[in-house]
């Protein structure tokens, strides 16, 4: 793709930016641009959640977050829009009464941006959304390694004997294969649990923790090193519930938990992931009804920023195009 020819947002100093365009950050549609570098698609779907439901408006939410983003990110020292195109997929139709049909249109959806773009990044919806997502990457890149930021270990096994909800698709993925269970990594975990067996059963799964204890505890650098231990050079997805923030930070969510990370904190952790081969990544649960201030969609917004940085790092400093 020819670096002349991507197509950012309008420029915010001459067109204001609560204007223009509805899409993330105001970039082009994909429809309008064929082809891009990065899509950001938005999955509105909340048929998978335990407790407050609303995370299907997330994805419109968060494009209103997203308006504030300037083209040049200081610390990652990174221009995306330059860098490579990325463009707005829309949102996938999803049947909000079926949850086989959901999670087979969410798979294909994937699938089908995917011939469009070389990485996806999703906006959520509940956290059921990862699992055909995860599916869709592992068809493309094989097994990742999984950085999950989340107040929950999303491993349980079932609910009300159902097991596709918000709280078990990364059960689910281990049982289907697609993730590098040596490489895998749940940070910022702090929820109370239904019982010790939780730790044990999520650890025979394979994954190692970092808590929400542990990054206060040990600092943003420690946490960054475990990581970059654990995830070497493995292709990495990066699933961030929004609810791995405090309340504080972003309280339009379904299921918080008081004691998380600052929105500070999940910046530098993420910007500690720079030069990972980052494949694809989901934004979720963010849920507006429960939102003051435009704050948990600001953040994910945000988040989904960082994310368009640590691509856009690695386009520049290797010059691989991945393909599209
Ligand atoms: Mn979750």
């Amino acid at each position: 793709m020819n670096p002349d020819s991507f197509i950012g947002p309008p420029d915010g100093r001459l067109v204001p930016r609560y204007t223009g365009p509805d899409t993330f950050a105001r970039l082009p549609t994909l429809d309008g641009v064929g082809r891009a570098d990065v899509a950001v698609v938005g999955v509105p779907f909340d048929s998978g959640v335990s407790y407050r439901p609303g995370a299907r408006f997330g994805p419109a939410a968060v494009r209103a977050g997203s308006k504030m983003l300037r083209p040049y990110h200081p610390a990652l020292d990174v221009e995306p829009w330059k860098v490579m195109q990325v463009a707005d997929a829309g949102d996938l139709a999803v049947n909000p009464f079926s949850m086989g049909e959901a999670i087979a249109a969410i798979e294909a959806g994937a699938t089908e941006i995917q011939g469009r773009c070389t990485n996806l990044i999703a906006i959520g919806g509940d956290h059921t959304i990862a699992l055909p997502l995860l599916r869709a990457t592992a068809a493309r890149w094989g097994r990742v390694a999984l950085v999950h930021f989340d107040a929950h270990l999303d491993t349980w096994d079932t609910y009300f004997g159902e097991p596709y909800t918000h709280g078990t698709p990364f059960r689910r993925a281990v049982e289907e294969g697609l993730l590098d269970l040596d490489c895998s990594v749940h940070v910022g975990t702090r929820s109370p649990l239904y019982a010790r067996d939780d730790l044990s059963d999520d650890a025979r799964l394979g994954f190692e923790i970092v808590t929400a204890t542990d990054v206060a505890t040990d600092g943003v650098a420690a946490a960054v090193a475990r990581i970059q231990q654990r995830v070497g050079r493995r292709p990495v997805y990066v699933s961030i519930d929004i609810d791995v923030l405090d309340p504080a930070h972003a309280p339009g969510t379904g299921t918080p938990e008081p004691g998380g990370l600052t929105s500070r904190e999940l910046q530098l952790l993420l910007r500690g992931m720079d030069g990972l081969d980052i494949v694809g990544a989901d934004v979720v649960e963010v849920a507006p009804a429960y939102d003051h201030a435009e704050l948990t969609a600001l953040a994910a917004a945000n988040l989904a920023y960082e994310v368009l940085g640590l691509l856009a790092r690695r386009r520049g400093s290797t010059g691989v195009d991945g393909g599209a």
